[in-house]
């Protein structure tokens, strides 16, 4: 049977903007308070799914979140009507406001952690949604990618969707941003590699000393346990805390995989060389020949890697069994990356070619091409039981782009937040897409 990656793009929602509210993503911080464009950032996503349908691949689209939360807003003590509740926070506490408002579910690869069905005891693809809790703004996501991931990957049969995990720091979880899959081919049993910031449990493990460390070894585990999985189809690493306080906050800033092949830097992990060895055993158990790509530091440094995201690529198989990478165009614009990928594509290895798109709206609060997209491995018959509103299509492009047209600002700065119209025209914009996309009620405006 054949089988495929899926990617599944955030879709940017209208209320895009630059809140400073990632302690640890330096692009976040630095970026605070600038005014941003919604309707190109949505542009932008949407242009980089439609290239990739058009290049074959299997592209599909995953729906903003409603913001401004007021329901968040209203568990917080602020109260009376819609419109109230948003001018009283915006007197007196935006910086909670700001954080009702983000946009952060765009960045999709912190929605959740998916295994392929090869994978599972059960023989289902499972979900479970992050926590996200390490930030507030981005801990209110959950309820509500549960419901779109739920109304995406209905059938019962094939998929099975797992709560977040306890809302503790101590189960912070982070989702497919540090989990990657290896295998032979989609469709067959891969190894799944887990990598964690710090132990909550196991002082022996050293944490980072500056910015912290989102993703726990026991949050993984725990997923890794829901999930079915089996110890020989697991390896768990740690991120070097070092990088994490030069603004690594999540290994997807460091280190990309697909198919047999891990490309990362060489001060992504801690105890890299034994982590390799575990890789390349157990991946070959199930007949895969593991390979990585190691970058240098002294081609590219930590530095480098953070600003131009060079690792925040989509590693993509092609037909004839060679890759391609999607690169922001950050990448291009950094002297010693741009010539390190150039050396890359030219010296025969496996990743032969260097896409590059624009993502500005979406870099400048720390998310690139990986950042967007959740990865799903499906089989044939999985593939027809999603949702086929999700999966992008020329006409599907066509009425996303006219949606965003229609709806989106091309200016949002920090006062426009407190403007009921604003929550208005993201609920009439948000009402529509869920027709689009045939989801039925997911937002809490639909459902309450
Ligand atoms: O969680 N930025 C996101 C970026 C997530 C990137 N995802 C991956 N690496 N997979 C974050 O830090 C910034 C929002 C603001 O400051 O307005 C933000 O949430």
């Amino acid at each position: 049977m054949k089988s495929y990656e899926v990617n599944f793009d955030g879709l940017v929602g209208p209320t895009h903007n630059y809140g400073g509210l990632s302690y640890g993503n330096v692009a976040s911080q630095s970026n605070s308070q600038q005014s941003s464009n919604p309707k190109e950032a949505a542009l932008q996503g949407l242009a980089k799914m439609k290239a990739l349908m058009e290049m074959g691949f299997q592209q599909g689209v995953l729906a903003p979140q409603e913001r401004p939360d007021v329901a968040a807003l209203r568990r917080l003590g602020f109260s009376g009507t819609d419109a109230q509740v948003i001018e009283l926070a915006a007197k007196e506490a935006m910086p909670l406001l700001v954080a009702s408002c983000s946009a952060s579910s765009m960045w999709v690869a912190n929605a959740a952690t998916v295994s392929p069905s090869a994978d599972t005891a059960d023989g289902r693809v499972h979900f479970t949604a992050a926590n996200l809790n390490c930030k507030y703004h981005r801990s209110i996501e959950h309820p509500t990618t549960s419901r779109v991931l739920g109304a995406m990957f209905a059938n019962q049969q094939h998929f099975a969707h797992h709560a977040a995990l306890p809302a503790v720091a101590q189960f912070g979880d982070e989702g497919a941003a540090n989990h990657t899959r290896f295998c032979r081919e989609y469709g067959e049993a891969g190894v799944e590699f887990f990598v964690f910031g710090r132990s909550a449990f196991d002082n022996r493990f050293p944490a980072p000393q500056k910015y912290p460390a989102r993703q726990t070894l026991e949050a993984s585990q725990a997923v890794a346990r829901l999930h079915g999985l089996r110890d020989e189809g697991v390896v768990y690493a740690q991120q070097n805390p070092n990088v994490i306080d030069q603004g690594v906050f999540h290994n997807d800033v460091i280190a990309v995989g697909n198919g047999e092949v891990l490309f990362y830097h060489e001060d992504a992990f801690l105890d890299t060389d034994s982590m390799l060895a575990e890789l390349q055993s157990k991946l070959a158990k199930v007949g895969g020949n593991f390979q990585s790509v190691c970058v240098p530091r002294s081609a590219v440094t930590v530095d480098d890697a953070v600003r131009s995201y060079l690792f925040n690529s989509q590693l993509l198989s092609r037909p004839d069994g060679s890759m391609l990478l999607i690169v922001p165009q950050e990448c291009q614009a950094n002297e010693r990356v741009w010539a390190y990928l150039q050396s890359l594509t030219s010296s025969g290895g496996l990743i032969r070619e260097v896409k590059v798109f624009d993502l500005k709206q979406s870099m400048q609060n720390g998310g690139g091409p990986a950042c967007l997209r959740l990865r799903v491995a499906l089989n044939e018959t999985e593939l027809a039981a999603v949702n086929p509103g999700v999966i992008m299509t020329p006409p599907l492009y066509g009425s996303l782009t006219a949606w965003v047209e229609k709806h989106y600002r091309d200016r949002l700065s920090e006062t426009d937040l407190a403007d009921p119209q604003l929550l208005l025209e993201c609920r009439t914009a948000l009402d529509e897409l869920t027709q689009i996309l045939k989801l039925g009620a997911v937002y809490p405006f639909q459902i309450n």
